[in-house]
């Protein structure tokens, strides 16, 4: 059977045919599309974790238990589960572990751009790098093969074109796979400094076996061509290889760690010129220059940005290789768009509040990082995810005053790794102020569920976790939960908590207006209009940033340009309303609604 996959759809169709039993991650683009379609098979026990470390855990526990486990994640999801994945290095993982870390060259929903090439070499473990969709589904039974084999993580690197590319997969049956079972053996699962001592060679050993392995493993292969000039490549790279220089003779790496180093120095014997066209960093370049290989790479082509068809040409250009053509530039296909908070978005009113009352604002990172841009202009750090409420306190210890100093986070970032910043601040009596944007939900990744959704990956009810009882157990004593959508009272709890040396939390309860789970009444009402009688063209509206808001075609007498309501974008929740001076805004009658809810 044949079908049009994307990578992400992919992995996880491999993660079906191959037996997989547990899988888990955290949510994070590119990656997410993963477990959402793995969870699409009831044969695999799937579940968000809160956090990228708790779900390599559960993996790594599955996987000592003798199940078939997978874990994924965006690249710095990795930074945040690197103390398992590089401990278990010493243990191993009996039934097999792969770790899916998908990479963002090019920085497209991304903080930053690393190559997580690097943690492989680091902690050990082979890199397997799928070319395409229908690689992606064939290599995760070549890297449970592999973990199971030599009992080792696989690190499963993907890049976000290989994520989300769409290609035709074959398709077959589900192997069934047994579950061992644990065999206990302290000298192996508990890395006691005396224990860990005797694995250190243990793992040193299967590094050499994988690297007699990899020499060949047909995970890597040779392209025959002509001439003698050698390409060594990997990932998507290899596709615009074959697109721009077809007849190359080529080195195509499916594992970048260990890199087969006798396959490739054979391969380049007789070339007189050996190219290493990969994305990102040096990797293979330097490894292979270690191992003595005369090669050449980053010479021609970036080590930062994503590749594509045009730089891989730019650099065989650089090179001598292709010779410059004059090209007529092409316009972009779309029209590029700021982002912003969508119409009913709950964090709009907090950050109106927090503009207007020019707080010091430490934001973090989910839909609410938005609200440092214009107009709102209200976000002053952000780091990475839970940085906030730490760095709130850092500024305060050096300001020595908590005061004015807010650190805004969502939901599921507080519970991802924001709790024991705000254990600290307990602890530091740091007279900041934290607000917790809670809307149910991940909205930023497409809506994924958390331990405070109440609901599991398969639909059914979950325990709700509650924030204020959460806070209030962390030592929290000043907590309030508030209605985003009420402009006055989430101005009035602001103001007090800003103005006060003591820690206070507040909690924002309004539903994402995307994903309205439980009630759908709790953000879309019958929407609100202009009445253009009463605009004075003030444009106050337009400063709480509403896509659903802009100019009219009409002017006041002063020639000011009256503001318009689009009724289908808006979803009623009315903070235009109530920031306009002169009632201008009023709420269309139910009758009137003609975008019905469905
Ligand atoms: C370590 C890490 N994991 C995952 C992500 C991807 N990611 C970006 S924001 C976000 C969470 C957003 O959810 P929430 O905090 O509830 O805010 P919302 O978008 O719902 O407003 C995630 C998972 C990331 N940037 N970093």
């Amino acid at each position: 059977m044949k079908q049009i996959l994307s990578g992400n759809e992919s992995v996880a169709r491999g993660c079906y045919e191959y037996g997989v039993h547990i899988a888990t991650a955290y949510p994070g683009t590119p990656s997410t599309e993963v477990l959402e379609n793995i969870a699409k098979f009831p044969e695999i026990n799937s579940e968000w974790c809160p956090n990228e470390k708790v779900a390599f855990e559960v993996a790594m526990g599955a996987a000592f238990e003798g199940a078939r486990s997978i874990v994924v994640m965006k690249h710095v999801g990795l930074n945040v589960a690197a103390d398992p994945f590089v401990s278990v290095s010493l243990i191993g993982a009996p039934g097999g572990l792969v770790v899916v870390s998908a990479d963002d060259p090019g920085m497209h929903s991304s903080q930053n751009e690393q190559d997580n090439r690097f943690y492989a070499k680091f902690a050990g473990y082979p890199c397997i790098e799928p070319s395409d969709s229908q690689e992606a589904k064939e290599f995760i039974g070549q890297a449970f093969d592999i973990s199971i084999r030599f009992d080792v993580p696989v690190l499963y690197r993907m890049t976000t074109r290989v994520c989300h590319s769409k290609g035709i997969v074959s398709c077959g049956e589900r192997n069934e796979c047994g579950i061992a079972g644990f065999f206990p053996n302290p000298q192996k699962f508990v890395v006691l400094p005396s224990h860990a001592r005797l694995r250190r060679q243990w793992a040193d050993d299967r590094l050499q076996k994988l690297m007699e392995f990899v020499e060949t493993s047909d995970l890597n292969r040779i392209d025959d061509g002509n001439g003698d000039i050698g390409i060594i490549t990997h990932g998507v790279t290899y596709q615009y290889v074959k697109e721009i220089i077809p007849d190359f003779p080529v080195f195509k790496c499916g594992i970048t760690y260990p890199l087969p180093v006798e396959a490739i120095r054979k391969f380049a014997h007789d070339k007189k010129q050996l190219l290493i066209i990969e994305e990102l960093e040096p990797f293979i370049e330097s490894e292979l220059k270690t191992a003595g290989i005369r090669c050449e790479g980053k010479k021609y082509w970036p080590h930062c940005g994503e590749m594509s068809p045009d730089t891989v040409t730019a650099g065989l250009i650089l090179a001598g290789i292709r010779k410059a053509v004059k090209t007529v530039p092409v316009p972009e296909p779309v029209i590029p768009r700021p982002p912003v908070f969508c119409p009913g978005c709950p964090h709009r009113g907090v950050y109106y509040i927090l503009s207007k009352l020019k707080a010091r604002v430490c934001t973090d990172i989910g839909c609410y990082t938005l609200g440092a841009l214009p107009p709102l202009n209200s976000g002053d750090t952000c780091v990475e995810m839970g940085a906030s409420i730490g760095v709130a306190v850092g500024m305060a210890k050096a300001r020595k005053t908590g005061r004015g100093i807010v650190a805004t986070i969502g939901d599921s970032t507080f519970l991802h790794s924001g709790m024991t910043g705000l254990l600290n601040a307990v602890n530091d009596n740091a007279g900041i102020t934290v607000i917790i944007m809670d809307n149910s939900i991940t909205a930023m990744t497409g809506g994924q569920l958390h331990p405070g959704s109440g609901r599991h990956l398969n639909g059914s009810e979950a325990p709700k976790m509650q924030f204020a009882a959460l806070c209030q157990a962390l030592g929290c004593d000043r907590i309030k939960v508030i209605d985003p959508y009420e402009i006055k009272q989430t101005e009035s709890v602001l103001k007090e908590a800003l103005n006060s040396d003591e820690l206070s939390v507040i909690i924002t309860n309004r539903p994402c207006a995307l994903y309205p789970h439980e009630n759908r009444r709790l953000v879309r009402q019958a929407p609100f209009r202009v009445n253009e009688d009463q605009c004075i063209g003030c444009h106050a509206c337009m400063r709480v940033s509403c896509p659903a808001v802009s100019e009219s075609d009409n002017r006041t007498a002063k020639g000011k340009t009256k503001s318009h309501i689009d009724t289908v974008l808006c979803t009623g929740c009315s903070v235009c309303a109530q920031v306009c001076p002169v009632n201008a805004i009023e709420r269309m009658s139910e009758n009137n609604d003609f975008r019905k809810d469905p």
